[in-house]
């Protein structure tokens, strides 16, 4: 595991603000475990809130759009959301590739207006089980983070990769070590060639899909995961703190 790892709750379309009593004691029992560093990221409507909530957690997005303000009903760009208190985003994850038919033209426009809003970034990749099961998921994920990683000039200070096989999210079914291992260092290697090796050696590969209490330990153990991306299990503070506990 890195050094200093990483759990990060994404919330996904959950949340009101009776949330915030769970935000309050996921911040308090953080305070305890130092060694890990501890983030969510709520609904839109929920960021303000919990930044003003969070003495020790993170506080950040799921999603910006690309553009600067104007004319786009219903839309939300990163200089709002860093506005509202959020210090990362969640861009690229696989429900937003699928649910909104976002290319990786959209993504790399996300992420130009990320960094330049002042927030880091969390990269999301993942292949679908059928790309799994034809052999060719490493081929699938890298040719995604080839397609952005090279918009990232200080990858150290702002980039944070995730790792969500599409399979194994919210079905309760999680890759097994040897598969986040392969992957995990298949990332770290297209990392290394981009980046160098020291550059690289700072920018942390999350686990995403099914992160539980009861597997997270395992998860983290496994070589090159630097923490995980939690959805389902980081919405109650319990189970989001046990996860936090499997990587103290
Ligand atoms: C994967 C993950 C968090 P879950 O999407 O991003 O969700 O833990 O519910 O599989």
């Amino acid at each position: 595991m890195a050094e200093r790892p990483y759990i990060v709750g994404n919330w996904k379309m959950n949340g009101t603000r009776a949330m915030l009593s769970e935000a309050r004691a996921i911040d308090r029992a953080a305070q305890r475990y130092m060694k890990v560093e501890v983030a969510v990221a709520p609904p839109y409507t929920l960021i303000h809130a919990v930044h003003k909530e969070a003495e020790q957690i993170g506080v950040g997005a799921q999603d910006c759009h690309p553009g600067a303000e104007g004319a786009h009903t219903g839309d939300i760009n990163a200089s709002m959301i860093a506005d509202a208190g959020a210090k990362f985003v969640i861009l690229g994850h696989s429900e937003r590739r699928q649910d909104h038919s976002e290319t990786k033209d959209l993504i790399n426009a996300k992420i130009e207006s990320a960094l330049e809003a002042g927030l880091r970034v969390i990269l999301c990749c993942g292949e679908p089980l059928e790309t799994r099961d034809a052999g060719k998921a490493e081929r699938y994920v890298l040719d995604q983070l080839k397609a952005a990683l090279p918009l990232f000039e200080d990858p150290a200070e702002r980039l944070t990769i995730a790792y969500e096989p599409i399979w194994a999210i919210g079905t309760g079914r999680t890759a097994t070590s040897e598969d986040i291992a392969a992957m995990h260092s298949a990332i770290r290697a297209l990392l290394n060639e981009t980046y160098g090796e020291e550059a690289s050696s700072l920018v942390r590969i999350l686990y995403g899909g099914s992160v539980k209490p009861d597997n997270a330990r395992d998860i983290l153990a496994t070589p090159e995961v630097g923490g995980a991306l939690v959805g389902g299990a980081s919405l109650s503070a319990e189970s989001f703190l046990g996860i936090v506990v499997g990587a103290s």
